[in-house]
């Protein structure tokens, strides 16, 4: 009898402390992927993967004031760059001869087999909208290496 109790504590204490993991992987923030997952409002950190000059995952969703740290590892033979902001940032940078990037937020070069990474604040002052993040070299964003990113409220 006391060895029945004993084991139905044991199993009691096991399936709490499994629910315990459970939740703290699902309520953990800092993590993102291809799958829907909204990023933030804590810092977190998104790992992109670059082949065939194609980011991915191509979208993402964060909400409003998030630090996200990208980390973006280039499968590809040939270099690429990462760059997410405004229209203008864009625009400037598909119109513009810059080889190279110096480390700036959101802006970031990846020699061909490397991984290199970069910070960028989602604001929230413009509530929800699309962020595009893409590379510039020339015709890699023609061919689609770009990608999404929702700033969802809520
Ligand atoms: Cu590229």
């Amino acid at each position: 009898m006391t060895t029945t109790r004993a084991r139905a504590e044991l199993i009691a204490a096991t399936v709490i402390v499994a629910l315990l993991v459970c939740g703290f992987a699902l309520a953990r923030p800092g993590t993102a992927d291809s799958s829907g997952t909204v990023v933030g409002p804590d810092d977190a950190t998104v790992t992109l993967t670059i082949r065939h000059s194609h980011f991915s995952p191509e979208h993402l969703s964060v909400r409003p004031g998030t630090l996200v740290r990208f980390v973006i590892r280039n499968d590809d033979p040939i270099g690429h760059e990462f760059i997410v902001g405004d229209d203008g940032v864009h625009q400037r940078h598909e119109a513009g001869t810059e080889p190279v990037h110096p480390p700036r937020p959101g802006e970031v070069s990846i020699a061909a087999g490397t991984t290199a990474e970069t910070t960028f604040r989602f604001e929230g002052t413009t509530g929800a909208g699309t962020v595009v993040y893409a590379c510039h070299l020339p015709g890699h964003f023609r061919y689609g290496m770009s990608g999404t990113v929702d700033v969802v409220n809520g």
